[in-house]
């Protein structure tokens, strides 16, 4: 079994779309093996976003997502869970996401694109440790 990290972001949860891409994810198939709403701080959203540091969006995209809460959550399948959950994702511009993909059916802007997925397995994993440490590191 594989897992990845999803984040129904605040644009998602403002607009009462989370129990729609929840649906989505879950009719799917995959299962939802831990879950939090949180209101994620810049320290937090720093962190998580710090491949996009120094780019023109980056304090946007951290405003943005630190804004109001998310609803995060770790997926589990039997394979490529990542990818299965990008493509459901749809492109990062909405104006370019496919019908039938969360952003091509459900969003406008490319800043407020309602759900980040993890893009590769490595990512998975360290995004995974970075929002839910309890699960992945030994009690001390
Ligand atoms: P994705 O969320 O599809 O993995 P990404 O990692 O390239 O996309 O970028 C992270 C987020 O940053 C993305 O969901 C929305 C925002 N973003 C990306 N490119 C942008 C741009 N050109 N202008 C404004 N926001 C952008
Ligand atoms: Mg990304």
């Amino acid at each position: 079994m594989e897992k990845t990290l999803v984040i129904i972001k605040p644009d998602a949860v403002e607009r009462g779309l989370a129990g729609e891409i929840i649906s989505r994810l879950t009719n799917k198939g995959l299962k939802i093996v831990a879950c939090e709403l949180r209101l994620i701080d810049k320290d937090l959203a720093r962190r998580h976003y710090k491949e996009h540091e120094g780019k023109t969006f980056y304090d946007e995209l951290v405003d943005f997502i630190t804004r109001s809460p998310s609803f995060v959550m770790v997926l589990e399948g039997p394979g490529e869970t990542w990818k299965i959950v990008r493509n459901m994702m749809g492109a990062t511009d909405p104006a370019e996401a496919a019908p039938g993909t969360i952003r091509g059916d459900l969003a406008l802007e490319v800043t407020e694109n309602l759900i980040h997925g993890s893009d590769s397995q490595d990512a998975a994993q360290a995004e995974i440790e970075l929002f839910f440490p309890q699960f992945t590191k030994p009690a001390s």
